[in-house]
């Protein structure tokens, strides 16, 4: 099968939510020597766009969702072994991550945390629903190089703003990045943050710029 093809047959397998299916694709995509990247880029994350208008359109519903969500956990836990094998490990020094408090999104997350683990980095996830004080307690306890914050829905900006207002606040001076679809540069001024991300390997490159 071509590359096109088996790319084409993930995004359809995780728009239905067919976890087997998409784990199956991505195996036979490595296979076939289509980079991780590629594989998220071209294929998992259209899936999750399609699903994510479905849902827009009322075409799906949160169970429809769910399924798509556990089909991109899937793809993206198989995907991240060779994640890891296509970057250079250098130590670096320590993050904090965590998604928005009300945002509880965190594959996408999840998975800049494995880029920057494969890229050196030591991490401290705080996982999904983090409210702003936690990000503080945190920081002060573990004075991190960078703390990204991840939020993929609308309201998840003013928690951003929020969390970033609180550190600042505190006299944390550790750099920030904010992740998520949503953002803009705008929104990146908005929140008060030192840089934004779309997209994971994007954010890497940030990162490594910022720090
Ligand atoms: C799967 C999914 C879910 C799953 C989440 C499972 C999980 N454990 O994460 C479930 C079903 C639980 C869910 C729930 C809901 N969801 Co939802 N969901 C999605 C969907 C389809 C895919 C998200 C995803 O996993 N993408 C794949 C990952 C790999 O991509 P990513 O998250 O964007 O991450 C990449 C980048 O953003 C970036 N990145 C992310 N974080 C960070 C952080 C840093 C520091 C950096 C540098 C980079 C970075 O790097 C990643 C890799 O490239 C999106 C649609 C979409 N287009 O995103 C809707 C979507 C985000 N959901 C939406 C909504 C509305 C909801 C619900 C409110 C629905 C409801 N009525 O209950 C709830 C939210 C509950 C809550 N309080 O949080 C809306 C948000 C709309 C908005 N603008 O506010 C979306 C956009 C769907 C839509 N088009 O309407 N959802």
């Amino acid at each position: 099968m071509k590359a096109e093809e088996l790319l084409e047959n993930l995004e359809n397998a995780i728009v239905k939510g067919d976890s087997n299916k998409a784990v199956e694709i991505v195996d036979e995509s490595i296979e076939l020597g289509i980079s991780a990247k590629d594989i998220l880029n071209r294929a998992i994350l259209k899936g999750a766009e399609d699903a994510g208008k479905l849902y827009e359109e009322d075409e799906y519903f949160l169970p429809d969702l769910l399924m798509t969500g556990d089909a991109i956990n899937a793809a993206t836990e198989r995907l991240k072994k060779s994640l890891n094998e296509e970057m250079v490990i250098e130590p670096k020094g320590t993050i904090l991550i965590g998604t928005v408090e009300g945002d509880i999104h965190d594959i996408g997350k999840s998975l800049v945390v494995s880029l920057l683990q494969g890229q050196g980095f030591d991490i401290v996830d705080l996982g999904s629903d983090v409210p702003p004080e936690e990000f503080l307690r945190k920081a002060k306890e573990i004075n991190p190089i960078l703390i990204g914050l991840s939020g993929l829905m609308t309201m998840s900006i003013s928690k951003m703003i929020e969390t970033v207002n609180l550190l600042k606040k505190e006299n944390i001076l550790s750099r920030i990045i904010v992740g998520g679809g949503i953002l803009s540069k705008e929104s990146c001024e908005m929140i008060g943050a030192d840089e934004f991300a779309k997209d994971g390997w994007e954010g890497v490159k940030k990162i490594k710029k910022l720090i």
